[in-house]
């Protein structure tokens, strides 16, 4: 039977919540927990993104205990470093990753995990919004993080806790071409410059870590986990922000923004040179004198086993205002770049976390960033 842990709270003292960016001051935050992550099962929205020659491909079950007292070492030590930083932390509740979960229109034989809070919950100011999601072993994962969410609703009168309507993600959310378990890479990229992807226009969709946050501009990504309805939505939800819709045709497995334009500070951001944005798109950075440079290389040719991650998790950064920067232990390149950039650089060991669904960013949410609604963009 399993039993609901109790939520892991980083003090006693009332929350306020409050981000309008990716590099304000940072000092509340959420460090997801690998406890019970499963290797997810096969469904059509999750195949398309892991790469043909993938050691996942065909695999799936709860992943060792090893790997997860592993990955939580490594969760638990970020969450010191964070807090050493004067950061607090809090901590998602998992549920039962193991069991089956069913809606009127699906079955699926397991969930996912809570490692990845980035992908879920969206802060946007005042306002924490739960996701729709795009796969259906993730489809139940925001109710990890509804302890929090009652604690904040109860510490902060001017909090606003709001879930996105759920999609049905029946088979009409998807696309059967991308059902294939070899499509290969080429005909991938094809589709991806077409802006053919696996989920369909039926009905919303869309993971809260295509978003990222400038001030008065969300800029998100269109691709496999958020469709143009998805986008739509958003636009209409936060009327007193401007959504602007990217992608980057050179990723044949467009999921989450944060492996691919990572904003720095106002002015500077860094985009993977493989998956670069369109020119067309870049204007409206360069025409407010922001500069898009090239992230440095990834120091690994592979991602650790059963990973369905890429290796570009190497600028999934975390940036704790923007000045400082964690950056994953390994990746010697990526520090190397921010060093020359001028910032202080937090090495954090986390490559046995990556499993359980990315790294620092993908790893965390904010809570309380200091700063203000700015427009960056006039
Ligand atoms: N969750 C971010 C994964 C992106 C990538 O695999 O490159």
């Amino acid at each position: 039977m399993f039993e609901t842990p109790k939520p892991v709270l980083g003090n006693d003292k009332p929350a306020v919540v409050k981000s309008w960016d990716e590099w304000s001051p940072l000092k509340h935050v959420i460090v997801g927990v690998a406890d019970g992550g499963m290797i997810p099962p096969g469904e059509p929205a999750l195949d398309a993104k892991v790469p043909e020659d993938s050691d996942m491909k065909g695999q799936w079950g709860p992943r060792s205990q090893e790997s997860a007292d592993k990955a939580n070492e490594q969760l638990d030590n970020f969450a010191k470093v964070l807090e050493s930083r004067g950061v607090r932390v809090d901590r998602p509740t998992p549920i039962d990753f193991s069991a089956p979960v069913s809606t009127p229109d699906w079955e699926n034989p397991s969930s996912f995990g809570c490692m990845p809070p980035r992908d879920v919950i969206l802060t946007v100011g005042k306002e924490m919004l739960e996701a729709t999601m795009s796969y259906r072993c993730r489809f139940f994962e925001y109710l990890c993080y509804r302890p929090l969410m009652q604690k904040y609703f109860e510490d902060d009168p001017h909090f606003r806790h709001t879930a996105a309507p759920k999609p049905r993600m029946s088979d009409a959310s998807y696309r059967p071409d991308y059902l294939s378990d070899q499509i290969g890479v080429e005909k991938r990229l094809k589709w991806t410059a077409e802006k053919f992807f696996v989920t369909t226009e039926e009905e919303p969709m869309f993971d809260a870590a295509d978003v990222l946050r400038f001030g008065k501009d969300l800029i998100v990504q269109h691709g496999f986990t958020t469709n143009l309805k998805g986008i739509d939505w958003l636009r209409r939800h936060y009327p007193d922000h401007r959504v602007t819709a990217v992608n980057f045709p050179g990723d044949p497995y467009p999921i989450h923004i944060d492996a691919t334009f990572t904003p720095i500070r106002p002015g500077l951001i860094i985009n993977n040179p493989e998956r670069r944005l369109p020119d067309e798109q870049r204007e409206f950075f360069h025409r407010n004198d922001w500069e898009i440079v090239d992230a440095a290389r990834p120091a690994h040719n592979t991602p650790p086993p059963l990973c369905y991650s890429s290796v570009w998790l190497s600028m999934n950064v975390l940036m704790v205002d923007e000045k400082t920067v964690c950056v994953e232990a390994s990746e010697v390149n990526q520090m190397e770049q921010f060093d020359k950039m001028g910032l202080e650089v937090l090495p954090i060991p986390f490559r046995d976390a990556y499993a359980f669904g990315g790294a620092l960013h993908c790893a965390t949410t904010d809570v309380f960033r200091e700063g203000d609604l700015v427009d960056y963009f006039p």
